[in-house]
C-alpha cells in the first residue's frame, strides 16, 4: 500500500510549527492547546500503526487532565487498557518532533523497525474531555487514523478511565464488559447495588454525597450514571460545568495541593464530599468539621480503607492471596507506618512517581492496591485471584459467612476499573465500603492522622541536573544537595523530605513532612533554598511561607 500520498496530503492540513519540540511524558503530550494540532494528527497515525502491530484496538484520549482550560494533551492506550509501552512512547516523541519534510521517513522508520504489516486492519477508539479545544483536536486524531486507512470509533465526550475501559472490553471480546458507556454504567452500578445490599439500615444522610465535578467531564458522566444507582447513592453535584471554568479553584488537584475545599461548593460541617480532576481519573475526599478545620482524605487514606476491607474479606473466606499496597514517596509517612505496623498488609512497596510504575508493581501480587497520594489509583486482581474467588462461589461446602464474603469480593472486583485509576469507580467503591462497614467519613479519617506536610515548586534553569535514586527519595546529583537536605531534616522532629524534577512541569518539586504544619513549612522553605542554590535556581530566591 502506498501510504505516502495520503499521509503527505493530510499532514499538510495539520502542519508542525518549525522548531517546536515536545516530549511524550508521564502523562502523554501536554501543552497549550494551540500547539497540538499536528501532534494529534500524528498520534492518530501512530495509534494506527500500534493497532496494526498488536492486531488489537488502541485508544487515543484527548485531555490535559487537571491542567488549565487553555491546555490540552493526548495519551495513547494499549490493548489491555494500560499505558502505552515505553518503546512506543519514544516513537511518539520522534514522530511528534519530525519537521514536516521528515514525517514520512520517520513513519517508515517505525514501520520497518517494528516490521508492521501495512495490510493488517487497524482499529482506534478516540475520546475527548470537555475543553473547548478538544473537538477540533480529536478530529485531527481521526484524520490521522483515516490517512492510514484505519477504522476509528469516536466515543466523543468520555472520561479518561472510560476510554481505557472500552479498549479493554473490546480486546477481551466483551469478557471485561461491554464496550459502551451504558455497559460501563450497568456493570459498575450493578456491583454497587449488590454491595450496598450488605449495608443495614442506611439513612438518606448516609446515602448522600457532595461531588465537585471540577467543571469537567466527570460531572457530565456522574449525571448520566445517577439513574442507574437507584437512589442508593444520592449525589449533590457542584461545579458541573454550567458556570465555572474547568479546574479553576476546584477539582482534586486544587483541593489536594491547597488543602482546602473548592470554590462553588456549599456544604454543612461534617458532610462527606469528594472532588474529581478534569478527566475524572483522580478523586480525593474531604469534610470540614464544626470548628472549620478542613480534613483531607487522599489517595493514601483510600488505599488504607480499601486494603483493610479486602484483607478482612480474604480472612473471612479463608483465601490465602498475597495482597500489597503500592505507594510513591509522596505517600504520607503516617499511612505507610499504619499499613506496615498496624495493619500488616505486607509488603508496602514504594515506586517512582507516575501511574505506570505503580501499576507495574501492583501486577506482581494477587491483589495489588495502588494509589498516588493525589488520588489516582485502583486495585489489580491477578487472573489466579479472580479464579479462586469464582471457585469459592461455586463451592457448596462453604458456610453462609464465607459465601457472603466471597460475594462481596466478587462484586468488589466488578466495581473496580482495573485498567487505570477511575474517579467514578473509586467513588462507588469507597461509598460501598463505608456503607458496609457502617463507617462515617470522620471514623475513616481517624484511622490514622496525617503528618503535616508541604509541597513546593522551585524554578531552576535545567531541572535535569537533579538525578534521584531509591524510588526518588534521595538525590544523587547535584553534588551536596542530598547532604544539605539530610542535615536540614535532622533539625526537625518526625521529619522527612525529598526533591525531584517534575515530569509534567518545568519545575523541581520539594516535599516535606514534620510534626507540625509550621515545621513542615519551615523545612520546605529551607530545602527549597538548598535546591535554589545548588541546582541552579532562576528568578527570585524562595521566600518563607507566610
Ligand atoms: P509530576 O509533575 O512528575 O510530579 C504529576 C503528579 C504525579 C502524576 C503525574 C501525571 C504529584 C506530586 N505528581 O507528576 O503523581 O499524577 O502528574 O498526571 O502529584
Ligand atoms: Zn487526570
Amino acid at each position: 500500500m502506498d501510504i505516502c500520498c495520503e499521509v503527505s496530503k493530510q499532514s499538510s492540513l495539520h502542519p508542525k510549527p518549525e522548531g517546536l519540540v515536545l516530549q511524550y511524558g508521564t502523562a502523554g503530550f501536554r501543552t497549550k492547546a494551540k500547539h497540538l494540532d499536528h501532534i494529534m494528527f500524528r498520534m492518530g497515525l501512530l495509534a494506527t500503526l500500534r493497532s496494526k502491530q498488536t492486531k488489537a484496538t488502541i485508544g487515543v484520549m484527548v485531555t490535559a487532565s487537571h491542567n488549565p482550560e487553555e491546555d490540552n494533551g493526548v495519551k495513547l492506550i494499549d490493548p489491555m487498557g494500560e499505558m502505552l509501552k515505553p518503546l512506543w512512547e519514544s516513537y511518539a516523541t520522534q514522530l511528534a518532533n519530525a519537521e514536516q519534510g521528515d514525517l514520512l521517513p520517520t513513519l517508515k522508520d517505525v514501520i520497518n523497525k517494528e516490521a508492521i504489516d501495512m495490510n493488517q486492519e487497524a482499529n482506534v477508539f478516540v475520546g475527548k474531555d470537555t475543553r473547548s479545544s478538544s473537538a477540533i483536536l480529536s478530529q485531527a486524531v481521526l484524520d490521522g487514523v483515516s490517512a492510514l486507512s484505519g477504522h476509528s470509533k469516536d466515543y466523543g465526550l468520555v472520561t479518561t478511565p472510560q476510554l481505557h475501559y472500552m479498549v479493554c472490553c473490546q480486546n477481551t471480546q466483551g469478557k471485561y464488559g461491554e464496550a459502551t458507556v451504558e455497559g460501563y454504567y450497568r456493570k459498575l452500578s450493578k456491583a454497587f447495588i449488590q454491595l450496598t445490599k450488605n449495608a443495614s439500615n442506611r439513612t438518606d444522610d448516609q446515602k448522600h454525597l457532595c461531588v465537585d465535578g471540577a467543571n469537567g467531564i466527570g460531572a457530565l458522566k456522574v449525571r448520566e450514571m445517577e439513574s442507574h444507582l437507584q437512589r442508593e447513592l444520592q449525589i449533590s453535584l457542584f461545579n458541573d460545568g454550567s458556570k465555572g471554568k474547568l479546574n479553576h479553584q476546584c477539582g482534586a488537584d486544587f483541593v489536594k495541593v491547597q488543602q482546602k475545599p473548592p470554590t462553588g461548593i456549599k456544604v454543612s460541617p461534617g458532610e462527606r464530599c469528594c472532588s474529581f480532576d478534569g478527566d475524572a481519573d483522580r478523586i480525593v475526599y474531604y469534610f470540614t468539621d464544626s470548628d472549620g478545620t478542613f480534613h483531607l482524605l487522599d489517595g493514601d487514606k483510600m488505599a488504607t480503607l480499601i486494603s483493610t476491607f479486602l484483607k478482612e474479606l480474604l480472612t473471612q473466606v479463608g483465601l490465602d492471596l498475597k495482597i500489597a499496597v503500592v505507594q510513591t514517596a509522596y505517600a504520607n509517612g503516617s499511612s505507610t507506618h499504619y499499613l506496615e505496623d498496624t495493619m500488616k498488609v505486607l509488603p508496602v512497596r514504594c515506586t517512582k512517581t507516575g501511574v505506570k510504575h505503580l501499576h507495574h508493581a501492583a501486577q506482581e501480587f494477587d491483589i495489588g492496591v495502588y494509589f498516588e497520594a493525589n488520588g489516582h489509583g485502583t486495585v489489580l486482581f491477578s487472573q489466579a485471584a479472580e479464579e479462586k474467588i469464582q471457585q469459592l462461589l461455586e463451592d457448596s461446602n462453604i458456610n453462609d459467612k464465607q459465601k457472603r464474603a466471597a460475594l462481596l469480593l466478587q462484586n468488589t472486583v466488578n466495581i473496580i476499573n482495573q485498567t487505570v485509576g477511575d474517579a467514578i469507580s473509586d467513588m462507588l467503591l469507597i461509598e460501598a465500603i463505608l456503607a458496609i462497614k457502617g463507617m462515617t467519613v470522620q471514623q475513616w479519617d481517624a484511622i490514622y492522622r496525617d503528618l503535616p506536610n508541604r509541597q513546593l515548586k522551585v524554578k531552576v534553569s535545567d531541572r535535569r541536573v537533579i538525578d534521584t535514586t531509591d524510588a526518588e527519595r534521595r538525590a544523587v546529583s547535584p553534588a551536596g544537595l542530598q547532604e544539605a537536605i539530610d542535615s536540614t531534616v535532622k533539625k526537625y522532629t518526625q521529619a522527612r523530605s525529598f526533591v525531584r524534577p517534575s515530569g509534567t512541569e518545568d519545575v523541581v518539586r520539594v516535599y516535606t513532612e514534620a510534626d507540625t504544619q509550621e515545621n513542615a513549612d519551615a523545612l520546605a522553605h529551607e530545602v527549597s533554598l538548598a535546591v535554589f542554590k545548588l541546582a541552579g535556581g532562576v528568578g527570585d530566591e524562595p521566600k518563607p511561607m507566610k
